[in-house]
This record gives structure tokens, C-alpha cells and sequence, in this order.
């Protein structure tokens, strides 16, 4: 029997974009919906000829976390988390390209984890976040204590996910939780113009940026600035550095082809 797609990928250029669709469940995931994400996000992270990824969700939502009506879910929930979601975290994480979530609904439970995990958010001003997970006497997975810890401090991301409160779009933007606010019919066409911008940039260096962002996070000053020495070689080697000199002493815009 084929399963049914649980999310799709368009390429528009050097753009990718991921649309989780199963909208009649608010694109909750189930264990199978992760697997098939975390093989196309694999395919997107080595594609070189796409330069930044855009997840997003069909119809409401953005994603509603586990699907809660999936049969056996809390089977070896631990295997479960190490096979499923944490993969895709480290997919996000670990893509050498930016990847920005355009959160068009809802994004609760897993569903925001996943959101948290991505480079940029823009957010339709009426959706919402939500660390649904206590209101189902879960603790939090998929990563989302650690992101919403480093991005919000510990005692506003604790009183977030305590309440399982909503979290609505203008608190989002003030707490830094997303970088953009758009009207739901605009969201799409911005996310996907600042996509197009960023995909022209240089993307392997982009990549490493994140490398280097991501250390910064959780190693000493020291440690960090070794691997910045460490990157360095590699990025004053690359074609896009040489494109970037050349253009800005010609005076004209710069032609980075992500290499
Ligand atoms: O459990 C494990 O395997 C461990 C792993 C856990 C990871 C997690 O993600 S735990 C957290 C799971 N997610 C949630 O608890 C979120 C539950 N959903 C909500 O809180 C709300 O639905 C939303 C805030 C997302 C949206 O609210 P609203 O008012 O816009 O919609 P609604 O009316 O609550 O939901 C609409 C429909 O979607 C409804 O179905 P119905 O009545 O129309 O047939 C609702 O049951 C369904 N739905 C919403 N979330 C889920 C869901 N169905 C299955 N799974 C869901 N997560």
C-alpha cells in the first residue's frame, strides 16, 4: 500500500520549500510523517544547488506537534524521540544553509521545537506558540527547552511552558521568539522573497556561520574563536570570497554562486 505524502518540497530556484501537509490534523506528525522528513531534509542539506530552505504548513497550521491520535505513539517513546525528532532537529541545526520557518498557524508542542530549530521565523500576526506539552503532562522535546531557554532566558521560557500558554504573534516579535510579524496573506510572498535574498548570498560560508553561531552558544569565547581560525582557510579559499573582493573593488554588486 503507498502511504499517503505528509509533506511536500517545491523548488522555486535555489529555494526549497517544505510545506507540512496534513492540514486536517494541524500537520501533527507521526512517527512515519518524521521519517519521510528527515529523508528529504537530509536531500536538501547535501543538494548544493539549493541554497535555502523555507518549512512551512498547509491550510491553519503550522504544525501541532505529535499527532496525539497516532495508535502506539508512546510505544519506546525514548526510541521513538532518538529516531524521530531529534533528527530532524539535527537536520535543521546541522543544514549548511540558512532555513527560515514561515509559521503560517499554530506551532505547538514538537511543532514550535521544530520552528525553534530554524535559523529565522516570520510569523503570521494571528498565529500562535505554544509549549503545548504541559497541558498533556509531557516535558518538553524535540529541543524545545534548549531553544526557547537560550532565546527567551530561563525564567520566561519556563513560565511559557509551564502555562502551556499561547503565545501570540506581537509577544513573539518582543521576545525575539520570531523576526518577522506579517499579515497571514502576506507571510508566504515576504518569506519567500527573503529566502530568494539570502540564497543569493555565499551559502557555504553562510553554513559555517551557523557552525560558528551554534558553538557560540554553548563554548567559551576561546574555543570559539579557534574554530573561527579554523573556518577561515577555508572560506578566504572559496570562489564566493573572491567574487566578494572583485565586486566590491569594481564597485558593483557581487555574483556569490554558494561555493
Ligand atoms: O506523545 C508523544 O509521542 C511524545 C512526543 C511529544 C511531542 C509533542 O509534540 S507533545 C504536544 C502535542 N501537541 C499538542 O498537545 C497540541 C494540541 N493542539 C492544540 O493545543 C491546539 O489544537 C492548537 C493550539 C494546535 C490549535 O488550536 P485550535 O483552537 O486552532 O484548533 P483545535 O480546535 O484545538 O484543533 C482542531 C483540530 O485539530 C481538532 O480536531 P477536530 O475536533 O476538528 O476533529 C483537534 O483535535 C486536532 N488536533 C490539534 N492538535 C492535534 C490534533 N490532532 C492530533 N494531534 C494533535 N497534536
Amino acid at each position: 500500500m503507498t502511504e499517503e505524502p505528509t509533506h511536500r518540497v517545491d523548488h522555486d530556484g535555489a529555494v526549497a520549500t517544505v510545506t507540512l501537509d496534513r492540514p486536517d490534523a494541524l500537520n501533527a506528525q507521526t512517527r512515519a510523517s518524521r521519517r519521510a522528513l528527515v529523508k528529504d531534509l537530509r536531500a536538501l542539506s547535501a543538494d548544493a544547488a539549493v541554497r535555502c530552505v523555507v518549512l512551512t504548513g498547509a491550510g491553519r497550521a503550522f504544525c501541532a506537534g505529535q499527532d496525539l491520535r497516532e495508535e502506539g505513539a508512546l510505544e519506546n517513546v525514548d526510541d521513538m524521540i532518538r529516531e524521530t525528532y531529534i533528527p530532524i532537529v539535527e537536520a535543521l541545526v546541522g543544514m549548511p544553509k540558512p532555513v527560515i520557518a514561515a509559521i503560517n498557524g499554530a506551532a505547538a508542542g514538537a511543532g514550535l521545537s521544530i520552528a525553534l530549530a530554524c535559523d529565522q521565523r516570520y510569523m503570521a500576526e494571528d498565529a500562535v506558540l505554544m509549549m503545548a506539552f504541559s497541558n498533556i503532562a509531557l516535558v518538553p522535546d524535540c529541543g524545545g527547552s534548549w531553544f526557547l531557554t537560550r532565546i527567551v532566558g530561563y525564567a520566561r521560557a519556563f513560565e511559557i511552558a509551564a502555562s502551556g500558554r499561547r503565545v501570540g504573534a506581537e509577544e513573539a516579535l518582543a521576545l525575539d521568539l520570531v523576526q518577522r510579524v506579517l499579515p497571514r496573506d502576506e507571510l508566504s510572498a515576504a518569506t519567500q522573497t527573503a529566502a530568494h535574498e539570502l540564497a543569493a548570498r555565499p551559502t557555504q560560508t553562510l553554513g559555517w556561520t551557523k557552525r560558528l553561531m551554534r558553538a557560540a552558544e554553548q563554548s567559551p569565547l576561546g574555543d570559539v574563536m579557534e574554530l573561527e581560525a579554523q573556518l577561515q582557510p577555508a572560506a578566504v579559499g572559496s570562489s564566493d570570497h573572491a567574487e566578494g573582493v572583485a565586486a566590491f573593488l569594481e564597485k558593483r554588486e557581487a555574483r556569490f554562486e554558494g561555493r
